[in-house]
């Protein structure tokens, strides 16, 4: 099994947010490979993983960082795949300063930016990209979204029970 994803962290402190991502690709039965590289601490490996990443089999690549976060834009600069940028909560900034790093990129290296610790969104993003040329995906994508959908039905019938005198 080769993996068609690859999930990027500048530390293995960004681990508990990045897992969303890895939660998400284990249960729809995506393969996927996830590794920590620095931008500013090991900044030779991520230009050689950019570099290489297409000519491996990766599709998309998600790269999650905080603080000073150039890893998503450093990693759009040299590969042609599409990157999603997942901005972590790690300073006293609260996750501004990685979400304007990984968003405010310059015209020709787009990052795909989500919400602050938004892995799990990442993931499925990757998912709505790799679905394009795989008709499984498209499905199981088909099927979570009508789960989606299913829950918050449920929830509303609940509310709907909720047993107060005045609601009407
Ligand atoms: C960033 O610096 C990492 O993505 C992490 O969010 C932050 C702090 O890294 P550590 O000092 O915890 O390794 O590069």
């Amino acid at each position: 099994m080769s993996p068609i994803v690859s999930i990027i962290m500048g530390s293995t402190s960004d681990l508990p947010v990045m897992e969303k991502a890895c939660q998400f690709f284990e249960e729809e039965e995506i393969p996927f490979e996830v590794n920590a590289l620095s931008a500013h601490r090991t900044p030779a490996e991520v230009s050689a993983f950019a570099r290489e990443a297409h000519k491996r089999g990766i599709k998309v690549i998600i790269a999650g960082a905080g603080m000073a976060a150039a890893l998503p834009g450093v990693i759009a600069a040299e590969t042609p795949l599409p990157v999603i940028g997942v901005p972590i909560k790690g300073s006293s900034l609260e996750g501004l300063d990685a979400t304007l790093a990984i968003l405010q990129m310059p015209p020709g290296i787009p990052v795909a930016t989500v919400a602050i610790g938004g892995a799990q969104n990442a993931a499925i993003l990757a998912m709505q990209i790799l679905a394009l040329s795989d008709e499984t995906l498209m499905q199981k994508l088909t099927a979570y979204k009508s789960g989606l959908k299913n829950k918050i039905v449920k929830a509303n019938e609940e509310l709907a029970r909720l047993p107060y005198k005045y609601k009407c």
